[in-house]
């Protein structure tokens, strides 16, 4: 695979070089770049959200599904290494009124992307639990009763997991915490009809989308 040279090494470099090349690597399907031009980014106080929307978003626009799973491996490694403080320096200050919680529904053990949309969210300032993967309905409804317990985010990549949203939506309902919570769905199973199907309040086609209308409920 081609490796990308970094251009101008000793030059005062701006921040779009940063993007670019991280843009650049992720086009190029070069696992070994993403990692280190993101790496190179994070070192040169480059927000992670910048990262993410201003880079790897639109890398991933002519990568396809390839640079969708290896850029999301790369943000994983480099991102998720980083510690919470240095995450807190580089994030944007935002105040919200309460948190989320992120699960990948029973059955489905998929997990990158749910990990992307929960980067995105504390780099967004979101203070998030996140459950795992194979969660079973019970333990969102065991979160949902917390008192700072604002929005449920699951992800969903399997079509036949959608039982078990269902039963997530209908324990919601009979225990009185519908109005508590609201709930949105993520990851590739998700349509306007399984939205509406499940009785889910929103529904996310990617991180970007979904972090931002968590941030709209979190201000109301
Ligand atoms: C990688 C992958 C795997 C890996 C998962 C590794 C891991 N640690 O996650 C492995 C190999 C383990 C795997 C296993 C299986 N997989 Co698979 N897998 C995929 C693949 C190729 C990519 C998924 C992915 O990671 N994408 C990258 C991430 C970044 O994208 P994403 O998940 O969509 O997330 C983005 C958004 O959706 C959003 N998002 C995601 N979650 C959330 C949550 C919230 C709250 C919000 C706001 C946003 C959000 O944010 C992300 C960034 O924008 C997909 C194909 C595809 N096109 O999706 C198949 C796919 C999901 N798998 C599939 C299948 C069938 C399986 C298996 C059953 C295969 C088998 N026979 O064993 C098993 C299931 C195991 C199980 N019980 O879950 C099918 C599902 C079909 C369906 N509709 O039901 C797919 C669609 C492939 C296909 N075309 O057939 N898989």
């Amino acid at each position: 695979m081609k490796n990308i040279t970094l251009k101008y090494e000793n030059k005062t470099k701006s921040d779009e070089y940063y993007i670019n090349n991280i843009i650049e690597a992720v086009n190029l399907l070069d696992f070994y770049s993403m990692k280190e031009t993101i790496k190179k980014a994070i070192d040169n106080s480059i927000s992670v959200v910048d990262i993410i929307e201003k880079g790897v978003l639109v890398g991933l626009e002519e990568s396809g599904e390839m640079g969708l799973i290896l850029a999301a491996e790369a943000l994983e490694g480099e991102i998720i290494s980083i510690d919470e403080e240095e995450q807190k320096k580089l994030n944007k200050s935002r105040n919200y009124s309460g948190k989320v919680v992120v699960g990948t529904i029973k059955g489905d053990i998929h997990s990158l992307g749910k990990n992307i949309a929960i980067i995105l969210m504390k780099s967004y300032g979101m203070e998030v639990v996140d459950l795992g993967v194979d969660v079973e309905p019970k333990k969102f409804e065991e979160f949902a009763y917390l008192p700072d317990v604002k929005v449920i985010g699951i992800s969903f990549l399997l079509s036949s997991a959608e039982p078990k949203i269902k039963e997530v939506m209908s324990l919601l309902k009979n225990e009185g915490l519908k109005n508590k919570v609201k709930v949105i769905l993520g990851g590739a199973a998700v349509s306007p009809e399984i939205a509406e199907e499940t009785g889910a309040d929103a529904y996310a086609v990617d991180a970007l989308q979904g972090v931002n209308i968590i941030e709209d409920w979190l201000r109301k």
